[in-house]
């Protein structure tokens, strides 16, 4: 990142170098002389690591006195990034760092780019749950994330000709410095087995489950620092171990593979993130996961409370527990095994303890990923916690079954097992029914979950779904990402922007003023220069950067629909050709952007996307004029380079599908203007920058399932449409596949008869607004101004407010504004 400006006391930076030179000598246990590049990243991680634990163990100090109330925030994905530069902002260190290190002779950018990236998340929700670790240490709420450390995270993701290839990711194999191992912190977590039924003295009988096999949970912790450095939490990932590592017996017997087999089992809980669950082993896994981090981390918790608190009744007073979607649901379960089992809590009293410190956040409507499970694994590997599943269900329908309107279709809409498909527990419907508040993720999505998947049980507690709107950290979306757009913005708004996001209106007023606007213009291109470097490093296509940089990057997903954004730039690729004479805005098209390993749409979209651009690019008539570019091995660090260099952000969902979106966000928070639909968070993108600034296109959510009534084939739509009826039929046709003409045959058929996602239906309308794009991008005054206009509107999008909002209505918890501790 570009220097903030200030210049660092040269006593302040001696001391870091020497500490780092320190770090060098006995961590590390390298000479000035022989150190790598990641010697010098560790070192560095190191030095400031020291700094953290000083704050770290003051806020655990303080939140221990104080008897302060803790946040649990329970989630299967962390995708955390990289955390030099956010440790070194954070602790504002970074320009002493930079120069001390600078002295050494070391390039702190070139440390930068050493530290792998710790991708424990596939996307967008693991992506919020790191913003939300930041925000809530940023505004000193005392919480602890709960997850696994995978020592495996998201695959990495290389193409060859034109296709994804899975490779596993191996971000631990150099050592992590900013873990702490607690092996004192072993926690054993039950499978299988079978139930014993015991008779109490008073004669009331007890279930006493017994485990067939226990895995044990090793705690290992990272701190998140707060802005500022004024608050330290604590990052708790599990990993699985076998309780008996090694049977000893077996090996000496010589069967050294047999001897291992159960640290095998045990240890492939915690060896990959989201383990492929098309195999009847895979979704045992991926239950087995759930309930090793849920079982660890309430057993850590309650552990934590009876030794501050010594009364396990007060259990919701002080500590909220939130579930990050379905994953950690089984946690309610476990929790009212736990206060019912172990502690002896009479049923009633324990489900209201239970309800009272759970809450859950919905983040998809998309039926395939509410979770479910099959009664039968789920009888098999945790018949205690079905147990309780079916006399928590069979409570709740009694409850509601006395109404006048239950008939037999409803009671089995509410109930926590569905049994349309052989019988399934409801992930969605017990964390719902065991937590106190339920929230969407945009003001969209809540509604829609009240009209949709959770109409039923809303009816049964209505008001339990509230609305909390995504947002994004600032220090690293936009100080860390785009260091010279945030010394710009300082200067008008102050140096407490990252304090407060809200002060970026202040900003507003210079986007009539040419001299600010041209100081803008100019850090978004000296971005795209640096990105058409390192497009130019990984796949050698050059790019222009006075073009128009249209940028796609998140999941490959069919309700993204970046087929849509293929189809517009294969129309205009025709158009180029048939009509070179005229004047062509140039442009960029980047897509980034894994798909999961076994979904073959997905995957053949991405092939499609560089077929395109292999034939646009190599194009004589083209004359550069259109570039087509798939980014590989999408993550954290890459959206950090791509963000600030981007001039368009499509965000094209089909309307209803996209439950917020972040990366809108981060889009438009940089300045990028948006393409894009009525959907998630976008609706409230518009109502922020206001409709001059933003392009609407397409369906709206409500038209969209009048369409879907009405039929998806996109016969109609193309028939209409003769510009959509060409794109698709050079697509089928084959002419960016003459090796294999037939290969995206499948897609096109998909779009034309059964176009589910729309595509067909929104193509005209997006096709026409690119072309509004593109006259507002030949009047630069006003393109200038609109982007400074959505840089200043999007303070609200901060995800410090957004976890303030959760702290004052969900968890009832103070928060301290940083700056004021
Ligand atoms: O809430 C974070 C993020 C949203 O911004 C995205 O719109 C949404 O798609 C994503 N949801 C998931 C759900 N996956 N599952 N299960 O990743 O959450």
């Amino acid at each position: 990142p570009a220097a903030t400006g200030q210049v660092p006391a040269a006593a302040e930076v001696a001391e870091i170098r020497d500490r780092i030179l320190e770090k060098l000598k006995h961590s590390v246990s390298k000479s000035v002389g022989s150190a790598t590049p990641h010697d010098w990243f560790i070192a560095t991680a190191l030095s400031v690591r020291d700094k953290i634990v000083e704050s770290w163990l003051t806020s655990i100090d303080t939140a221990k006195k104080t008897g302060r109330k803790r946040v649990y925030y329970l989630s299967l994905e962390f995708l955390i990034g990289r955390l030099l530069i956010d440790a070194l902002t954070n602790m504002e260190l970074i320009d002493q760092t930079r120069a001390a290190l600078a002295e050494l002779g070391v390039d702190l950018e070139a440390l930068r780019e050493v530290e792998p990236d710790a991708a424990l998340g596939n996307g967008g929700l693991g992506r919020l749950a790191a913003c939300f670790m930041e925000s809530m240490a940023t505004l000193s709420i005392a919480a602890y994330g709960y997850g696994i450390r995978y020592d495996h995270g998201l695959f990495r993701q290389r193409i060859k000709d034109g296709r994804q290839l899975e490779y596993p990711e191996d971000w631990l194999s150099y050592g992590n410095p900013w873990e702490f191992q607690r092996p004192e912190l072993v926690y054993g977590v039950g499978f299988s087995g079978h139930i014993e039924t015991q008779t109490l003295p008073d004669g009331e009988l007890k279930q006493v489950w017994m485990p067939g096999e226990t895995v044990q949970a090793l705690a290992y912790d990272t701190p998140i620092a707060g802005w500022r450095g004024a608050h330290i939490n604590t990052l708790r990932l599990w990993a699985a171990r076998a309780a008996d590592p090694l049977r000893l017996d077996k090996f000496n017997s010589g069967d050294h593979v047999g001897a291992l087999m159960d640290q095998v089992r045990a240890e492939s809980i915690s060896k990959v993130l989201y383990p492929g669950d098309t195999s009847p082993a895979g979704q045992e896994l991926r239950l087995r996961q759930e309930y090793f981090f849920a079982s660890a981390s309430l057993q850590d918790l309650v552990r934590r409370h009876m030794s501050l608190f010594g009364d396990i009744k007060t259990l919701a007073d002080k500590a909220a527990i939130q579930l990050n979607d379905t994953h950690p649901a089984i946690a309610v379960a476990e929790l009212m095994h736990i206060l019912v089992d172990r502690y002896d809590i009479p049923w009633n009293k324990s489900w209201a303890i239970t309800k009272a410190t759970f809450s859950y956040t919905n983040h998809t409507l998309l039926p395939e990923a509410l979770e479910t499970w099959p009664v039968p694994l789920m009888e098999r590997l945790l018949p205690r916690h079905m147990q309780i599943i079916y006399l928590i269900n069979a409570l709740h329908l009694e409850k509601v079954g006395k109404g006048p309107d239950a008939s037999g279709a409803r009671l089995a809409a509410l109930s926590l097992i569905d049994e349309s498909h052989g019988r399934r527990v409801r992930m969605g419907h017990l964390a719902f029914l065991g937590s106190h508040k339920v929230n969407g993720v945009s003001a969209l999505h809540s509604d829609l979950m009240k009209t949709t998947v959770f109409r039923d049980l809303e009816s049964v507690e209505p008001g339990k779904i509230t609305n909390k709107t995504n947002g994004i950290t600032f220090r690293r979306w936009l100080k860390e990402a785009n260091p010279s757009l945030t010394s710009l913005l300082t200067e008008v708004v102050g140096d407490t922007l990252l304090d407060d996001a809200t002060i970026l209106e202040k900003v507003a007023p210079y986007a009539d003023d040419s001299a600010f606007t041209e100081r803008y213009a100019a850090i978004r291109r000296a971005n795209k220069v640096a990105l058409s470097a390192l497009v130019r490093d990984r796949i050698g296509v050059k790019l222009d950067p006075d073009a128009l940089f249209d940028v796609h990057i998140k999941r490959i997903h069919e309700y993204k629909r970046q087929i849509l954004n293929i189809l517009e730039t294969v129309a205009i690729f025709e158009e180029i050709r048939a009509q070179s004479f005229r004047e062509w805005i140039p442009r960029v098209k980047i897509f980034a952007g894994k798909a999961a390993a076994s979904y073959t749409t997905a995957k053949l979209i991405i092939q499609l996307a560089n077929d395109v651009g292999k034939v646009v690019n190599s194009d004589p008539t083209v004359r550069g004029l259109l570039k087509v570019v798939f980014l590989p091995n999408y993550n954290v660090s890459l959206a950090e380079r791509i963000i600030p260099a981007a001039d368009l952000s499509e965000q094209i969902s089909t309307a209803g599908m996209e439950a917020s979106g972040t990366g809108n966000m981060k889009f438009a928070l940089n300045g990028a203007l948006t393409i894009g639909t009525l959907d998630g968070a976008n609706v409230e993108i518009l109502e922020k920058v206001g409709a001059p600034n933003i392009f609407i296109f397409g369906l709206t959510a409500d038209q969209v399932e009048a369409k879907r009534t009405q039929g998806i084939s996109g016969q109609e739509a193309i028939a209409r449409s003769q510009r959509l009826s060409e794109a698709l039929e050079s697509i089928a046709s084959g002419v960016f596949s003459p090796e294999q003409p037939d290969r995206y045959r499948p897609l096109v058929d998909a779009l034309t008869y059964n176009d589910f996602f729309l595509v067909t239906a929104d193509f005209d309308s997006y096709y026409n607004t690119q072309r509004d794009v593109f006259k507002r991008w030949r009047d630069k005054k006003s393109w200038w101004r609109s982007a400074v206009i959505n840089t200043s509107n999007m303070g609200w999008f901060s995800s410090d407010r957004t976890i303030t909002e959760y702290a004052q209505e969900i968890w009832n918890v103070p928060t301290t504004p940083p700056g004021r501790n």
